[in-house]
């Protein structure tokens, strides 16, 4: 069973979003194509409590983009973003719903961030997207979506640990940064993961 995993396609991270990924919104038609093409189709959500302590304005004095120890591990200082139950953290309005199975919520530790779909950034907490996968046979992934090197590339990682087969499809994706996305991708190949074209998946 192949899986595909899409990755916080949230208002947020459009353009024009809180936290916007350029070009971020290019992605959604091709992900509406792709869909079909799956056993299962599953969607994360980055889904944060007001006061998240991933966003700078919950630290005193702290900029945008800062990157500070919290709890011992890095964190990116974030501007506010993907609020639960704000129009920021919705899917995009043009992303076909319909497919998905299930939607795991991730970030909702007002004291952790969780940037993969499967554990939080110290990997103390599951979301229970491995068992879930699993008791769905599913064996092999595919993610798309945001940010390509911070939910996608963390997700990617934690999948090949778990043991699953993984993807990435290259061109429904979006980065920040192409710098960090170019040492992401490096380090999902050295891993084990595949990056591909979505021209490469079987044709329907
Ligand atoms: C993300 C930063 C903060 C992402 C989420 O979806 O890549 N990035 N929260
Ligand atoms: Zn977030």
């Amino acid at each position: 069973m192949k899986a595909l995993i899409l990755i916080d396609v949230q208002n947020d991270f459009m353009p024009g979003g809180a936290l916007a990924v350029p070009q971020g919104d290019e992605i959604v038609p091709l992900i509406n194509q792709l869909q079909e093409k799956f056993d299962l189709v599953i969607a994360t959500q980055d889904w944060h409590p007001a006061g998240h302590a991933s966003f700078a304005t919950s630290h005193k004095g702290k900029n945008e983009f800062e990157v500070i120890k919290l709890d011992g591990l890095d964190q990116v200082m974030w501007p506010e973003h993907c609020i639960q139950n704000t129009t920021g953290a919705e899917f995009h309005p043009e992303l076909n719903t319909s497919w998905i199975e299930a939607i795991f919520r991730k970030g909702t530790d007002k004291k952790i961030d969780s940037y993969s779909g499967f554990y939080d950034n110290a990997h103390l907490k599951s979301t229970g997207l491995t068992g879930y996968l699993k008791e769905k046979k599913v064996e092999e992934l595919y993610f798309a979506g945001l940010a390509g090197e911070y939910c996608v590339y963390f997700s990617i990682i934690d999948a090949l640990g778990e043991g699953f087969r993984s993807n990435l499809i290259e061109d429904a994706t979006r980065a920040l940064n192409k710098d960090d996305y170019e040492k992401a991708r490096i380090d999902i190949l050295r891993k084990g993961g595949k990056v591909i074209n979505s021209t490469e998946l079987p044709s329907n």
